[in-house]
């Protein structure tokens, strides 16, 4: 595969397509249009600091969080070219408190898209790296029109998904169940070229992701796992502390070095008790990719793709990264092990 580094993302896509027996051409056109998004909105990133698109819009969203002028525009954006590519019944966004129906006289097809168009916007204004994240389903009802069984599916069923990180440079990584690959955006050409192919998470890392600061809002077998994580042993070194505050930051060093990222169930909030990321379109993409390049992903209790979705921005404790750190933290946050 490393023959094919610096080939562009779109005629990876198509490469894929060619592996897909049936393959109408039609996901490679969804797919495109996420790509121009991502270039779009890559731009104005980049270039935030220097236009007013910095600072909030003053308006708060179904999260009750404050809207940046960024993410509403990254929203507004993904919307307009999911919808352009013609094969969109529905979409569902992290801004939008309900699913996002077609425009009249649009052309629709059999794809559902869940999207964060801006995950981890309270760093904007730092900085800090943020990202796009998207999952691609297939509908599911039958009929010309759409319900919530469309949206409501678990992770298993994802066809593909990914995300775009704005950071030193822009990255997409995206996986269509045959692996995990990543694309570097060439600013001078315009295009996001391999750079990373077939993209596999180490074993064991170490590396652990979780806000220290929520430690008197977690249960005592959580404290117990990141004490042992402290202790050296004479295998095992003590892990470093990462945390950014952004997921897609947060997960593409895991992916990347390997270790182990937790934002897990906590009692800092009565009306989240199972954490702040969203399942359908946070940890079920990163799941999948984390799956795809040999890792894990649990709730603590379960598998995440195997959770069956009760509500559109529904939350879920989420560890995940190295197959064997997610072994040994379920292994203590479900009380098997204490040291
Ligand atoms: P906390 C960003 O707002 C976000 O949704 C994720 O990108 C990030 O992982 C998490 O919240 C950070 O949350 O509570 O640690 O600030």
């Amino acid at each position: 595969m490393t023959d094919q580094l610096g080939i562009t993302v779109t005629n990876h896509i198509l490469s894929q397509q060619d592996r897909h027996a049936g393959a109408t051409g039609a996901f490679t056109r969804l797919l495109s249009e996420i790509i121009m998004a991502a270039k779009i909105i890559s731009s104005e990133v980049n270039k935030a600091g220097l236009v007013d698109i910095l600072g909030s819009t003053g308006r708060r969203n179904v999260q009750g969080e404050t809207v940046k002028k960024l993410d509403e525009f990254a929203h507004g954006l993904m919307v307009d070219r999911l919808y352009r590519s013609g094969h969109v019944a529905i979409l569902g966004s992290e801004e939008d408190a309900d699913p996002i129906e077609p425009p009249r006289g649009v052309e629709t097809g059999e794809y559902v898209v869940m999207f964060d168009p801006l995950d981890g916007s309270s760093n904007i204004d730092a900085n800090v790296s943020i990202g796009t994240i998207f999952s691609i389903l297939r509908k599911r009802s039958s009929g010309p029109e759409c319900d919530m069984s469309d949206m409501l599916q678990p992770g298993t069923r994802q066809v593909a998904a990914g995300y775009v990180l704005y950071g030193s440079s822009t990255m997409m990584v995206y996986s269509t169940g045959n692996g995990v690959s990543g694309f570097t955006l060439d600013p001078s050409v315009g295009e996001f070229l391999l750079s990373h192919p077939e993209i596999s998470i180490p074993a064991r890392g170490k590396i652990v992701s979780a806000n220290m600061g929520y430690w008197h809002y977690w249960d005592e077998n959580l404290k117990n796992y990141l004490r042992y994580l402290r202790q050296p042993g004479p295998e095992r070194p003590v892990y470093s502390l990462r945390y950014i505050g952004s997921l897609v930051a947060d997960f593409h060093r895991t992916l990347l070095y390997g270790g182990v990222f937790l934002y897990p169930a906590d009692r800092k909030d009565p009306k989240k008790p199972y954490g702040k990321l969203r399942l359908l379109y946070e940890c079920n993409p990163m799941s999948m990719l984390c799956e795809q390049a040999g890792g894990k992903a649990s709730t603590g209790d379960c598998r995440v793709l195997e959770v069956e979705p009760t509500e559109l921005h529904q939350r879920v404790p989420l560890i995940i990264g190295s197959p064997e750190d997610v072994d040994e933290a379920v292994a203590f946050i479900s009380g098997q092990r204490n040291q």
